[in-house]
């Protein structure tokens, strides 16, 4: 199994462009902002375990150790970046916190403590191993970014407990976590510090997953959480999409850890069946909000797609993890068509406010279509919240913008590869790598490579380009263009043409027949009902000229289109069918802004999917 070395955020630093701007903007807006929402909410103050029956503070959910611990995270990734004593303070207390309410033995949670105490470990789904997991990545980025063991050792003794509970007494109630992620922890902890006990339990709830498959109880299904069959015999992408794909990815780290290559298959087909079947053109995953969950392939409804903010962060995690091990671009490509889309969408442009969901399309009058009736269905929200009830979405976006960078770059015994486009500058190993570029402004992209004569540099030819140009000879090896570095220092020239396009679905996805999307380089557009006096549902897209391309003014960070489009006059004096029906159209020019921006003028219809001239 070939086997590359991802290289950390440490090792590799934003240096300009789009993404420098979006991760000031989480550090100086989005993170405090999620900080103060979670002081607001009682979900610091619950770490003093002072809560109890009566108490005049708001009663802690069953996770919300992990919307801290997520929060944690995404501030140790920026104290490794610069100090700051005040965030590093909030973090030291909050260790305090825990350290103090550990339990003698090791275990740590908060609902399980404060509001049902003696409940340990009884129910599958109330998200302690989840909530261990949040709490263990936490610690070990503390570590990587401080070089303070402090919140890792004290986390080392509740994955003590775990190891004893599950592992040697099978004391506990259930087998395997209700909701995956100290799966991916545990090696990521064990990538950090090597524990053999680490390992030893990842690998135990991924072997055990399946073997005894037992409903969680009320609606929850085996399948809902991914515990129908062992894991090695799962081929089809089922139930809650975020526990999928933090199962999926803690599949691919066993497959790189044990070299296992039967898990290495599944993790494959897995892979296949989510992006070839079950995601969304923006790459969101989960088509309905039952479960929250992926149903059949090709059932992507637009207007109630569920598309969680987190399911298209897990996937890209997993899309990262299977590149370390299957080197190959079309993993990188789903990573760039997540954080050009589903990913960054979940954020408003003022970097304050979240979606949890991310439809396609926003169709405001058919909302009232089910006026008569109380069992109305339900739609996604249409504007950003500053915080949810269950907010797991807005921490998994603050740790994920924060630590972007250690997407880009991974290195194998002789190969440098780059696979996502960003002004970056790393260093590996006596190899200096530097990118500069305005992707995805334009296309240029230059590459040079220090220390690095005798290797080769694999930079992605995405998936969506049609045309490019490089400087030196190449050849194209599984999506990467391949280059010999024949000196220490050596530039590579890589145009990639960013010309926008329309692209058709597969025509068994039945809610975009007849349609187009338009997509410039990764990033998607869709078109809302504020730019234009005409109905989304009677725009036809003039799909024989492309779209025309404005400058950026600062609004988006990456230009915005025009398109050629006409307009269906409706005839209220024609029948409601018609053989022969008389249609009378206007041509009209149609904006398009980045998907990834909708909903941030207010509340206004919007489409992904334009119905065809
Ligand atoms: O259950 C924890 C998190 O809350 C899940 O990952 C999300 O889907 C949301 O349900
Ligand atoms: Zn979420």
């Amino acid at each position: 199994m070939e086997h590359l070395q991802p290289l950390s955020y440490l090792n590799v630093d934003i240096t300009g462009g789009f993404w420098a701007a979006a991760q000031k903007r989480n550090r100086d807006v989005t993170i405090p902002a999620v900080r103060d929402r979670f002081e607001e909410t009682g979900r610091f103050k619950a770490f003093d375990f002072t809560w109890k029956e009566g108490a005049d503070e708001p009663e802690p959910h069953f996770f919300w150790d992990s919307d801290v611990a997520k929060w944690i995270e995404s501030a140790a990734y920026e104290l490794a970046k610069a100090p700051d004593e005040a965030l590093q303070a909030l973090v030291e207390r909050v260790i305090d916190r825990i350290e103090a309410h550990m339990e003698p033995d090791g275990y740590f949670n908060i609902w399980h403590t404060v509001v049902q105490p003696g409940s340990r470990f009884q129910n599958q789904d109330r998200h302690e191993l989840y909530c261990l997991g949040h709490l263990l990545e936490a610690a070990v980025a503390y570590y990587e970014a401080t070089g303070r063991d402090r919140f890792l050792n004290t986390m080392d003794r509740y994955v003590e407990l775990v190891y004893r509970t599950f592992v040697e007494e099978k004391s506990a109630a259930f087998d395997v976590p209700g909701h995956e992620e100290i799966e991916l922890a545990l090696y990521r902890a064990w990538r950090a510090r090597p524990r053999e006990l680490y390992k030893e339990l990842a690998n135990y709830f991924i072997d055990k997953r399946g073997t005894d498959p037992k409903a969680l109880g009320g609606w929850c299904h085996p399948l809902y959480c991914q515990n129908h069959i062992p894991v090695r015999s799962q081929r089809e992408a089922v139930g809650h999409c975020v526990r999928a794909c933090y199962l999926y990815s803690g599949m691919a780290d066993y497959a790189a850890v044990n070299g296992d290559e039967e898990m290495l298959a599944a993790c494959r087909d897995l892979f296949e069946d989510v992006t070839r079947r079950k995601m969304y053109v923006t790459g969101g995953i989960g088509s309905t909000h039952r479960g929250e969950a992926f149903t059949i392939p090709y059932d992507l409804p637009n207007a109630s797609a569920y598309t969680e903010t987190c399911a298209s962060i897990a996937l890209a995690m997993f899309a990262n993890r299977m590149l370390v091990i299957d080197p190959d671009s079309r993993y990188a490509d789903v990573t760039e068509t997540e954080i050009y889309n589903g990913i960054l969408s979940g954020l408003s442009l003022d970097g304050e406010a979240f979606f949890y969901e991310n439809p396609l399309e926003i169709d405001l009058q058919m909302r009232k279509r089910d006026v008569s009736t109380t069992d109305a269905p339900r739609w996604p929200i249409t504007q950003r919240q500053k915080c949810f009830w269950c907010s797991c979405c807005p921490p998994n976006l603050t740790r994920f913008i924060a630590s972007l960078s250690g997407c880009a770059i991974s290195v194998g015994e002789k190969d440098v590869y780059l696979h996502q486009f960003m002004p970056l500058r790393a260093e590996t190993d006596g190899l200096t790598l530097t990118v500069e570029t305005n992707y995805p402004v334009d296309g240029d992209v230059r590459v040079r490579v220090l220390g690095g004569a005798g290797k080769r540099l694999k930079v992605r030819l995405p998936g969506w380009c049609r045309h490019y140009t490089a400087d030196r000879a190449h050849t194209v090896d599984r999506g990467y263009l391949t280059f010999d570095v024949p000196g220490d220092d050596c530039a590579f020239e890589i145009g990639f043409d960013l010309t926008p396009c329309f692209i058709t679905a597969d025509p068994r996805v039945a809610e975009d027949v007849g349609k187009v999307a338009v997509r410039r380089g990764p990033v998607v557009y869709c078109a809302e009902a504020v730019d234009t006096d005409a109905s989304l549902a009677l725009v036809r897209a003039d799909t024989a000229e492309t779209p025309r391309v404005i400058p950026d003014d600062g609004t988006y960070g990456v230009p915005t289109l025009v398109m050629k489009a006409c307009v269906i006059a409706p005839d209220d004096d024609a029948p409601l069918y018609s053989a022969d029906p008389a249609v009378r159209t206007t041509p009209a020019e149609l904006p398009l802004i980045p998907y990834f921006a909708f909903a941030n003028r207010g509340e206004t219809d919007m489409r992904v999917w334009l119905t065809k001239a």
